[in-house]
């Protein structure tokens, strides 16, 4: 039976942790290079402890929230918060197709196969603003790509991902689209609100005790592929929301800002184009 009550930090931070421990990582590190880098990591501790004199209280408070953190299972929060958008950018060099962004802790396979005009799985009574979210998918050269397929995932009208918060069934708000013949979609669903970060828990203390806010502008997650093609991992934005210009995880881009425009009847249409490298 679904949990409705309100979502808590451990709660989602425990389903992230599950998800992404359910698949084991190989990256291949050379020793040579993994030494070098814990060098650098170790340095970076020496240089920062020096630099600010940090305390036995400050290392054991340190120690304590390191803890925290793994108990609430927040780690693929925190780390794609604060990190993944280096990553990314490292990862998408030398890439002349659409921008690509952070993939953020809340992505999961295996979506529902839809096909290229259809609407997202959602309860018989979602509330939001209708969105229409309709595109191309091509290669370099400007051609459809018909084999293509679009992952999408977003929150809720409240902020919350399905599979992650206790107030949502699992499955709504996700699902992989299946292009047309010319590399074409046509995706129905609601607008995502702005992300909270939870601040019952580590990562929201974390951003609390240093001043900061803990807020994501509303996004939706696409994870494009086609064979013989390089994934892209992206998110869209809303022209004017609120929180694009000061994305806690600075992940927005300025070719990723949607201009949706609102029909007669109050439902908004949003178009993007995804152009691919070849892998
Ligand atoms: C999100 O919804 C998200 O996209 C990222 C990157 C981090 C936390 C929550
Ligand atoms: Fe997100």
């Amino acid at each position: 039976m679904m949990n409705v009550e309100t979502p808590t930090a451990v709660g989602s931070g425990t389903a992230a942790t599950a998800k992404f421990t359910s698949t084991r990582i190989s990256a291949e590190t050379p020793p040579e290079r993994l030494a070098a880098i814990a060098t650098d990591v170790l340095e970076a501790f020496a240089t920062i402890i020096d630099r600010h004199g940090i305390t036995y209280p400050e290392y054991r408070v340190l120690k304590q929230w390191l803890i925290d953190v793994g108990e609430y299972g927040e780690w693929p929060l925190w780390l794609d918060v604060f990190v993944e958008h280096n990553i990314e950018v490292v990862a998408s060099r030398g890439r002349c197709g659409s921008k690509g962004s952070i993939e953020g802790p809340y992505y999961v396979p295996d979506t529902l196969h839809l096909p290229s005009r259809c609407t997202l799985p959602m309860r018989p009574d979602e509330s939001g603003t209708k969105l229409v979210f309709a595109g191309q998918v091509r290669d370099l050269a400007g051609n459809g790509l018909p084999e293509a397929t679009v992952e999408i995932w977003h929150a809720d009208a409240e902020g919350y991902y399905s599979h992650f918060a206790s107030n949502t069934p699992d499955g709504i708000l996700r699902g992989t689209v299946e292009v047309d013949a010319d590399g074409r979609f046509e995706i129905t669903t609601i607008q995502p609100a702005p992300y909270q970060i939870p601040t019952d828990g580590p990562t929201g203390w974390f951003i609390e005790k240093a001043g900061w806010h803990p807020w994501r502008p509303a996004h939706l997650h696409l994870m494009v592929k086609a064979p013989g093609k390089r994934t892209i991992t992206t998110q869209l934005y809303f022209d004017g929301g609120e929180w694009v210009d000061d994305d806690v995880a600075a992940a927005v881009k300025p070719e990723l800002i949607l201009r949706p425009r609102t029909d007669a009847d109050g439902v908004a249409h949003a178009a993007y184009d995804f152009v691919l490298d070849p892998a």
